[in-house]
């Protein structure tokens, strides 16, 4: 299979078809081509140490579909080998050679990394389903390559229109690709609550219920060993997720399955429209934060990852007075279960906002810290994945602006707020137009995959990405995944 590639090694003819080493997506750190290609062959074995065994178990469920190879899993071999080691090293150094392909990192996230960009650097065919006729081979030489913030993120909204389970594990795959190590999930809405809360059973039950969603499309909710069985997978792909339950303002939801969260007593008309900033739990009523301690304390309890994200935006409901009372009993509530707080920007208001995570949304190009120290940039006229590319973009919404591909590329997060008070980056995906994993495909790549080398690399250089990306189209071909051929790509 001849794969004709824009990036090639130039060393030996036979190695023409080899990927060039530093045609990888995020972009790595050091690059140093050099000496002899490795070639995959049905002998070829993978080696790893007990305690990396998911990770070898991720390569070679990786490799083996597409070459028909064994690839056995191994401690020790002699034999021509793809190696895992874990040592002492921030991210993670993958060496090819004749005999060995050797990745070594400090911990299973680091070699899950490097495993990554191995993948890259095989031809695009290794992503089929089935084996292929290839010559498999990988350019020599070596890369050094550590991550520049320590959270690169993704949101997926399933309340506005519910995504199942198997639809969230194919997202956690492609993004995991790209090195994107959290997903937030944002769990409620006015329009439905997607989390089965055992002492509030009526979120779901009527919440979630069919036809709950925008447009009345949809509907359904994870069940608690469902979210179980997705923060496992996730894991076993190096992935935190981070759960959101969305207060005080986007409730109407909870507040159409129990009226005593509003201050009336009075239960709402179900919403399937797209408005925001009309509902607010009630702030001078002590059910609201039975209600909330609630919730809190079961969603931490499913939380094995340290960050329990409260929401907290577009309250236009609430005022201002109550806002901070709100997040001022609230925020503490987290910690109690032993998470660290995470919010919309607006949380920042409140003094207890001060050991919290704020994730910055507005469009301003600086960011003020009130009460905390430590933002994940998500600027929604750069990073919001739901905005359309361009005018005609079929899905998607367009307050912030619309969002090319260059668009969500060039920009520099240090820009925003001191590097260190930067814990990273999230491109969200909220999904009032979106129904399908189709749409979600198509909004999120290849802007994510922008989102995700800000987030990992240390340079920034739009021709090189232009180009990585444009050769990374065979790979999303190949998977089926529905993504935009922006014409900035060519
Ligand atoms: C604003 S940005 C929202 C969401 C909407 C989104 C649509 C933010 C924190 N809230 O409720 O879904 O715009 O782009």
């Amino acid at each position: 299979l001849a794969l004709a590639l824009p990036l090639t090694t130039a060393q030996a003819p036979a190695e023409k078809a080899a990927v060039a080493l530093g045609s990888v997506i995020p972009a790595p750190s050091e690059v140093r081509p050099g000496g002899t290609a490795f070639r995959l062959t049905d002998r070829t074995v993978i080696e790893a140490p007990r305690g990396s065994r998911n990770v070898a178990e991720r390569l070679a469920e990786a490799l083996r579909p597409a070459t028909g190879y064994r690839l056995p899993i191994v401690e020790r071999s002699s034999s021509r080998k793809i190696s895992l080691r874990t040592g002492h090293r921030d991210g993670y150094r993958l060496t090819v050679g004749r005999d060995e392909i050797a990745i070594s990192a400090g911990d299973n996230a680091g070699l899950f990394a490097g495993v990554q960009t191995l993948r890259q650097l095989l031809p695009p065919a290794i992503d089929a389903a089935t084996p292929q006729r290839a010559r498999w081979l990988v350019a020599g030489g070596e890369i050094v390559d550590r991550p520049r913030f320590a959270y690169r993120g993704a949101m997926l909204d399933l309340a506005r229109h519910f995504h199942t389970p198997a639809e969230v594990k194919r997202y956690i795959d492609e993004i995991s690709r790209f090195k994107v190590n959290h997903l937030h999930l944002h769990l409620s809405d006015d329009q439905g609550w997607r989390i089965q809360i055992d002492s509030w059973p009526r979120l779901t039950a009527v919440g979630g219920a069919p036809g709950t969603g925008v447009d009345g499309v949809g509907g359904g909710y994870l069940t608690k060993a469902g979210y179980r069985d997705l923060v496992r997978y996730a894991a076993e792909r190096y992935v935190t997720i981070v759960p959101e339950i969305d207060m005080p303002g986007h409730v109407n939801a909870a507040q159409v399955a129990y009226p005593e969260l509003t201050c009336d007593g009075v239960a709402p008309p179900p919403r399937t429209d797209t408005a925001v900033g009309y509902s607010s739990l009630c702030i001078g009523k002590e059910v609201t934060y039975r209600f909330a301690e609630d919730v809190i304390r079961e969603l931490a309890a499913l939380t094995p990852g340290p960050y329990l994200h409260i929401g907290g935006d577009e309250a236009h409901a609430t005022s201002e007075a109550d806002y901070v009372a709100f997040q001022q009993r609230v925020l503490p509530l987290v910690a109690k279960y032993g998470k660290t707080a995470y919010g919309w920007n607006e949380i920042d208001q409140a003094p207890a906002a001060a050991d919290a995570v704020l994730q910055y949304w507005n469009l301003e190009p600086t960011v003020t810290l009130r009460h905390a120290s430590k933002v994940v940039l998500s600027p929604a006229n750069r990073a919001y994945l739901d905005m359309k590319y361009t005018p005609s973009t079929p899905l998607g919404l367009s307050w912030a602006g619309y969002i090319e591909v260059r668009t969500a590329y060039d920009w520099d997060p240090t820009s925003y707020v001191a590097e260190r008070a930067i814990l990273g980056v999230e491109a969200p995906l909220w999904s009032e137009t979106l129904r399908d994993l189709d749409d979600i495909e198509f909004m999120a790549f290849p802007r994510l995959a922008a989102i995700a080398e800000l987030g990992w690399s240390p340079h920034r250089d739009w021709e090189s990405f232009r180009e990585r990306i444009r050769a990374y189209y065979p790979r999303w071909e190949t998977r089926g995944v529905d993504f935009y051929r922006s014409p900035q790509i060519g």
